[in-house]
């Protein structure tokens, strides 16, 4: 169980339809594979996403971190040595998805050394997650057309709609229209990716009073301490603090000042260790949580969806799980489906999947 090497190797996969939200647009996957090998001669994998807009990583960075200061501490580990492993990683600061990647492919590895799920090992609530789709920033009539899409052929009855947009009425329009075009049953939430102040998300959101919508995520940035926690408290859903509060010491401090009233938690930044940890604190919390997506590819997804499954409290709202869906191919030798609204997890042992050897020597950059 002693880990004998980690490899971090660059992809490249083009998207069908871009990305598009109030800070950034993601058109290019350009992600970084990382493959965690045992002495016992297992291969455990993640994927990392980087996010230069929100993280301030790269995939040059990713891989530079990843070998010169991450893989040198963690070879000759065990894979049980999670807090040595956590505590080694956390003596650099940043990188969240180097760090996260290397904890999920560990985990993987550790899942397929033993020949458990990764969900069994952490937690084993479920079998399978509800889906939320994303719906970036595109006019209203295309928008709707793809939240139907997505209804009719995947079963999903759950949209997170971007919004941060100015005029903001472009946003209010959009989901207006998803009200009256999907009708009552459907969930809806918006996320402004801190891309509006204060006042405006207010104004915005009595705008959209009478859409039922069940959260707002992001929609100012924390940073504008007052300004958020005046937004947040005259809200009547509760608001999702994504970005601004990402470890268990931020969210404490977002949530206990009053800047938040609910979390995201995304594996591809806190791994499936810092995941748990900031899940817990949900829990001691009252925190209602969302399992989001940094616009994961098809690993990412299901890494996602096997922390998510494993917990009782990260499974009662749908996650955010269908992004992968706009990329025009994928690494692994199956691809992910979402069927009746649900994606279900992979029956075999760590993430169940397998890296496609022949997509990846196409897709790979560094050779
Ligand atoms: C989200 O929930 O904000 C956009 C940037 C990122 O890192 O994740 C996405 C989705
Ligand atoms: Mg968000």
């Amino acid at each position: 169980m002693k880990i004998t090497a980690i490899e971090a190797i660059p992809f490249r996969i083009p998207y069908v339809k871009p990305l598009k939200f109030a800070s950034g647009e993601v058109h290019v996957a350009d992600h970084v594979l990382v493959r965690v090998r045992t002495d016992d001669g297992i291969v455990g994998v993640a994927e990392a996403p980087p996010r230069p807009f929100t993280y301030g990583e790269t995939q040059r960075g990713i891989i530079a971190v990843i070998e010169t200061i991450f893989a040198p501490q963690v070879v000759g580990l065990s894979l049980t040595d999670r807090e040595q492993l956590a505590a080694l990683l956390g003596r650099t600061v940043g990188n969240p998805t180097a760090k996260a990647a290397i904890d999920m492919a560990v985990g993987d590895a550790l899942g397929r050394t033993l020949g458990l799920t990764v969900t069994e090992l952490l937690g084993g609530y479920t079998d399978r997650m509800r889906v939320s789709h994303m719906l970036g920033f595109d006019q209203p009539q295309a928008m709707v057309d793809e939240a139907e899409r997505m209804r009719d052929v995947h079963g999903i009855t759950t949209f997170k709609v971007k919004v941060g947009r100015r005029p903001a009425s472009l946003d209010v329009a959009v989901v207006r229209a998803l009200r009256e075009g999907l009708g009552p049953d459907v969930v809806l939430y918006v996320d402004g990716n801190r891309g509006w102040t204060a006042s405006e998300s207010a104004r915005a959101m009595r705008q959209m009073a009478d859409l039922d919508l069940a959260f707002a995520e992001e929609l100012s940035p924390a940073d504008d301490v007052l300004g958020r926690r005046w937004l947040v408290q005259q809200l009547d859903v509760p608001f999702i603090a994504d970005e601004s509060a990402t470890t268990p010491a931020e969210v404490t401090r977002e949530v206990l000042g009053g800047s938040a009233t609910a979390i995201s938690i995304k594996t591809a930044r806190t791994g499936f260790t810092g995941s748990q940890r900031v899940l817990h604190l949900a829990e001691g919390l009252g925190l209602e949580v969302v399992m989001g997506n940094q616009i994961d590819g098809q690993l990412g997804s299901i890494c996602t969806v096997a922390f998510g499954a494993a917990h009782q409290r990260s499974s009662v709202h749908a996650g955010e799980l269908s992004n992968f869906l706009d990329m025009s191919d994928d690494l692994l030798t199956e691809p992910l489906r979402i069927e009746n609204g649900e994606l279900a997890l992979r029956p075999g042992a760590g993430l169940g999947i397998e890296i496609d050897d022949d997509k990846l020597r196409h897709y790979r950059t560094d050779s």
